[in-house]
């Protein structure tokens, strides 16, 4: 069946164009002026009438936890309401991270993956693979990974899956030779349990000691080392959620030395501050993340950094508790689970807070959504395109609405919003996912059609 969405402007990196959009089954099949698309059209065409939107590649978001057991408890959203709340959001791939645990193999941390998202998932949907127990008969695994199409990675240097500084080299010049690309989630995890134990010590058990506890200093540290051991191997690497400018200017220093580092953001850190972690009572709780909140001037480097392209993505970190579940840290700290919700307004606060304030341009936006995800997950141009051959993966965004967050009504199985009040000038209208249209008038009406997405090496 054939569609034609009308009158919209199709968003890409490097430019915007008034055009029509003809989509045949789950494809776009032309991009063009309305004469030149109607004349593709057949009898029974249907055409959707976009005029005054803009049309973007549906968004990517390379950073969600969906059915995650963490922290004695487990994520609010699975990946049913996570993948909802995403497309709802405009986000039509994911891209969560399968955990292989101690004593597992990747392959049994992939199927475990596999079994919480297959059938459940309202967007496509894909997998990093986060590597906690290494040894050598993991290490020849990540040639069935690449060829299954888990093409990149996840370290983390700090919480329970930490691996050492050995462990992170070897992984490198395994993934240098079989082309794959890992994420790293940089913090010294030493400096972190020594301030922790301090604050416990003094009877500093409130939300306050978690941004004190995990300095800009332990991020920007353990980004240094993870970026020294990629020199050595030369290889790129992904710093994933990226905080503050102590650690931009090292990733800076880095490529001053010829190394390729991407970086990722993520909104929570462009538009919050560590301010709320005083918040009165035990409202704080709701913005505890590792890494956490940062000063103003911290976020103000960051918007810089994705105007001039040197962070290249913007992901949410969608890691969902309920306020009650926040509550297992009332007394301590260390034991908030952290994370928060993000994937249902990541493209609509991108525009209002990015492109309506001037901050980024709407084609920026596209490349740090859209685009350049695509590229560093191998996905492009299947993903992060709108063009003959690409998924017909389309959000309808209309601009200049007078909207504001809250959370009665949003599909994330969350009882808050972190952005509840803000004010939206976007709103996202329609979405089709391969063609399908799954969001209509801002409402999921088809749910549980995501495929998993087989994906190849990074390429951007
Ligand atoms: N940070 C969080 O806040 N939650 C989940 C994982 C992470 O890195
Ligand atoms: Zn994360």
């Amino acid at each position: 069946m054939k569609q034609i969405l009308r009158g919209g402007t199709v968003v890409t990196g490097s430019g915007s164009f008034r055009a029509d959009v003809l989509i045949d089954g789950e494809k776009v099949a032309a991009v063009g002026s309305t004469e030149e698309i109607a004349r593709l059209a057949e009898q029974d065409t249907q055409v959707a009438d976009v005029a005054g939107c803009l049309l973007f590649p549906g968004f990517i978001d390379a950073h969600t936890h969906f059915d995650l057991h963490v922290a004695g408890t487990v994520t609010a959203d699975d990946f049913a309401t996570g993948t909802k709340a995403a497309v709802r959001g405009g986000t039509t791939t994911i891209v969560d991270f399968g955990t292989q645990y101690a004593g597992e193999s990747l392959a049994d941390g992939l199927r475990n993956w596999h079994e919480k998202a297959d059938g459940k998932c309202s967007c496509d949907y894909s997998f990093h693979m986060s590597i906690s127990d290494w040894n050598p008969s993991v290490s020849r695994e990540l040639d069935d990974m690449m060829e299954e199409g888990i093409t990149s990675f996840k370290l983390y240097m700090t919480y329970d899956t930490q691996v050492d500084d050995r462990t992170i080299f070897e992984i490198l010049r395994r993934l240098k030779e079989v082309g794959g690309i890992t994420g790293v989630h940089c913090e010294n995890s030493g400096m972190i349990a020594a301030l922790q134990a301090e604050a416990k010590a003094e009877g500093r058990m409130g939300v306050e000691s978690h941004p004190a506890t995990r300095p800009a200093a332990a991020e920007a540290e353990a980004i240094d080392r993870l970026l020294r051991l990629a020199e050595v191997v030369d290889i790129p690497v992904i710093v994933v959620h990226l905080t503050c400018k102590e650690g931009y200017d090292v990733i800076m220093e880095a490529r001053r030395r010829g190394q390729k580092v991407y970086a990722e953001t993520c909104p929570h850190y462009l538009l919050m501050d560590d301010s709320l972690y005083s918040l009165p009572g035990f409202e704080g709780a709701k913005y505890v993340c590792a890494p956490p909140l940062r000063k103003k001037e911290d976020s103000q480097c960051l918007w810089k950094a994705l105007a001039d392209g040197t962070i290249q993505t913007v992901s949410t970190d969608h890691c969902s508790f309920t306020t009650e579940q926040k509550k297992l840290g009332m007394d301590d700290f260390t034991k908030i689970p952290g994370g928060m919700p993000g994937v249902e307004t990541r493209g609509t606060l991108l525009y209002t807070y990015g492109v309506d304030a001037g901050r980024i341009t709407r084609e920026k936006m596209c490349e740090l959504l859209s685009e350049n995800p695509a590229k560093l997950y191998g996905m492009y141009p299947l993903k992060g395109a709108i063009a003959p051959g690409s998924d017909a993966d389309i959000v309808v965004m209309r601009t200049g609405v007078d909207d504001v967050v809250t959370a009665g009504g949003q599909a994330q199985n969350v009882d808050y919003a972190p952005f509840e009040g803000s004010k939206l000038t976007a709103r996202i209208e329609s979405v089709y996912l391969r063609g399908t249209q799954v969001v209509k008038d801002h409402q999921v009406v088809v749910e549980k059609t995501g495929k998993f997405v087989k994906r190849g090496k990074y390429d951007l």
